[in-house]
């Protein structure tokens, strides 16, 4: 029994070789075997619409609907690279789109899942961003541009945002303790997990005279990784690319 966790993969055709390393871990007897999937954000560099003709969103849907076709469900997050994924890639990936901030039954222990960045309250110029980019009203007009205008468009936050994140303070960059209490208190729950940050770890801490975890996802620039999570054990791996 075994659950498995992945996010931050920031798929993209500078580096073919971390494709072909999601490809080559979906079809490994660890993924074939497991109780689900999860994908918590930012599957891919810039996401810029399901009408995506392009080769990558196909290999993605190839890849993870045998997942499901093999009995394993895959459910998806979306992060700030890939919110404008919808339902009608879900439906060709063979994905369950999960809001932001569920929480899920892991054998036994409710968890909160979450791509993560919405716990990073001190980066207030982002949260203004984010506030803007998921407004319904946004996005229609967004995507109702066409294909190359929005993969200009994707280029131009890019290089904007790689700007802003280069000059900016570390740990405005990282989770908002109270914010991350807030979130498991809202919820009712003692365990967490996200990605979005790139730091990954296991941190144990008191909320409210309980023992809490927080279990941050690590991404695939250089090497995969893996949160391994089955009825007694925790555990991040690294895949090697
Ligand atoms: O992504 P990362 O980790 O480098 O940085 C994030 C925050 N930045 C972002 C912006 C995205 O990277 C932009 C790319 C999105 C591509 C997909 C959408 C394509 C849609 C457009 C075409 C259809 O999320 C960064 C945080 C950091 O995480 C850590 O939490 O600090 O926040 C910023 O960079 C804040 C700055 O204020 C952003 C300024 C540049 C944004 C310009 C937006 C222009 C229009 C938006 C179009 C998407």
């Amino acid at each position: 029994m075994s659950t498995l966790f992945i996010s931050d993969l920031h798929l993209d055709d500078s580096r073919p070789h971390i494709t072909a390393l999601f490809e080559h871990y979906l079809v490994s007897d660890e993924v074939r075997r497991a109780d689900a999937l999860y994908i918590l954000g930012d599957l891919v560099e810039a996401w810029v619409g399901d009408d995506d003709d392009a080769e990558l969103p196909r290999r993605i849907a190839r890849a993870t609907s045998a997942v499901r076709d093999a009995g394993v469900p895959v459910y998806f997050i979306v992060g700030n690279r890939d919110f404008l994924l919808g339902e009608a890639f879900a439906t060709r990936a063979g994905f369950t789109l999960v809001e932001d901030g569920a929480v899920h039954d892991l054998y036994g222990t409710p968890t909160l899942l979450m791509h993560g960045d919405v716990l990073c309250t001190d980066d207030v110029a982002y949260q203004q961003l984010r506030r803007q980019l998921r407004s319904p009203e946004w996005k229609a007009q967004v995507l109702a541009m066409p294909l190359d205008a929005r993969r200009a468009l994707a280029a131009k936050a890019r290089a904007e945002s790689r700007n802003y994140t280069s000059g900016a303070d570390e740990t405005l960059m990282d989770v908002n303790a109270d914010a991350v209490a807030h979130a498991m208190r809202h919820a009712g729950v003692t365990h967490l997990i996200h990605g979005h940050t790139h730091r990954p770890a296991i941190h144990h801490f008191e909320l409210d005279g309980q023992t809490a975890e927080r279990i941050v996802l690590g991404d695939w620039y250089d090497q995969g990784s893996v949160l391994y999570v089955t009825p007694d054990e925790r555990t991040l791996r690294g895949l090697p690319a």
